[in-house]
């Protein structure tokens, strides 16, 4: 006699790009999903500046997710919004489900369409891939009964896979949402089950020096901050890391560096003990700070300094 469950046990993968306005929660989902923190992710909005793959995987039922972080989704503002707006659509392209992330609304918002949202709506009503809603930060909501009104709100604007309330930092509903995403993916495993992420080593390096960096400054400043790195040593028992932190002002230079360099000493340090937890290491860390004026809204500096592209 067939079995009635193997239906729901064959094996699915796929990709699938979690996209959305800024600060929502895309990467903190990711890293809740993957179970590892792998991106990085801030209280500042426009943390994530370019598409990262990360791949989730289950034996039961076997199941691989190759997940695409991608920039918040906004008008774009300088040169800098531009790269960031066509790396996320970019993320959308070629992906078999679309997770779209929003928040749940602040107390003294209404239940409705975040405004920011609209951008979203419009650039998935081009494409015909299932779209699954999320929305995040439900452990902030504190009526919870306000949801069925959100959710109608968004249903009238398009038709959804699935709707999932989620906390990210808290992990509910997670296995939930992988479920609904599971169900729309096409049958059958292609990925190498040793494939976590398209990005090598050194590109979360980087990254953690900036989410550093950002976590230490504020206002404007944290957007216009920038990590390259300037050399990777692997020895024996240790890895010798130099990076610079590119800034567009000298007076966010000096910032970041800080009263008698505290800002700049607390930044390596919390980046050192980010990167040693990474590489499994000591890590030795030099950090310099340089301005180039104005790089956020010049188009060919914009796209190299917060697009990384490095042979895996
Ligand atoms: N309370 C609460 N906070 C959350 C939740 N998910 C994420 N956050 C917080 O929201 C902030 C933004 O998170 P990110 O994951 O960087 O958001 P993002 O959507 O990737 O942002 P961009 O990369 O700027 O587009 C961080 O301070 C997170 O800790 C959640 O479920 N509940
Ligand atoms: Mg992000």
């Amino acid at each position: 006699m067939a079995d009635p469950n193997n239906q729901a046990k064959e094996p699915r993968s796929g990709r699938c790009a979690i996209v959305g306005r800024p600060n929502v929660g895309k990467s903190t989902l990711l890293n809740a999903i993957l179970g590892q923190k792998l991106v990085i992710a801030t209280p500042r909005p426009g943390t994530t500046r370019s598409c990262v793959l990360g791949v989730y995987a289950s034996a039961d039922p076997p199941t691989q997710i190759a997940f695409v972080d991608t920039p918040g989704f906004e008008r774009p503002k300088g040169a800098l919004g531009h790269v960031l707006i066509d790396s996320a659509k970019r993320g959308l392209l070629d992906c078999d489900t679309v997770v779209f992330v929003t928040e749940a609304p602040k107390p003294s918002a209404p239940a409705a369409v975040h405004e920011k949202d609209l951008a979203v709506l419009e650039a998935l009503e081009t494409s015909n891939t299932p779209v699954v809603l999320v929305i995040n930060k439900v452990d902030k909501l504190k009526q919870k009964e306000r949801l069925f009104g959100l959710i109608e709100a968004y249903q009238e604007k398009r038709a959804f896979e699935a709707i999932v309330p989620t906390s990210a930092t808290r992990g509910t509903n997670l296995d939930a949402l992988l479920d609904e995403i599971r169900g729309t993916l096409p049958e059958g495993l292609i990925y190498d089950p040793d494939f976590l992420t398209d990005r090598p080593e050194r590109f979360f390096v980087s990254e953690l020096v900036r989410e550093a960096a950002m976590l230490n400054t504020r206002q404007e400043v944290p957007y216009g901050i920038a990590c390259e790195l300037d050399s990777y040593q692997e020895e024996e028992d240790l890895v010798r890391i130099e990076g610079t932190l590119v800034v567009e002002k000298p007076s966010h230079k000096a910032i970041v560096i800080g009263t008698r360099g505290e800002t700049i000493k607390k930044i390596s340090t919390e980046a050192r003990e980010q990167i040693e937890a990474l590489v499994g290491r000591k890590v030795y860390l030099r950090l310099w700070v340089k301005v180039v004026p104005g790089w956020t809204r010049d188009p060919v500096k914009a796209r190299q300094l917060a697009i990384k592209e490095e042979p895996g």
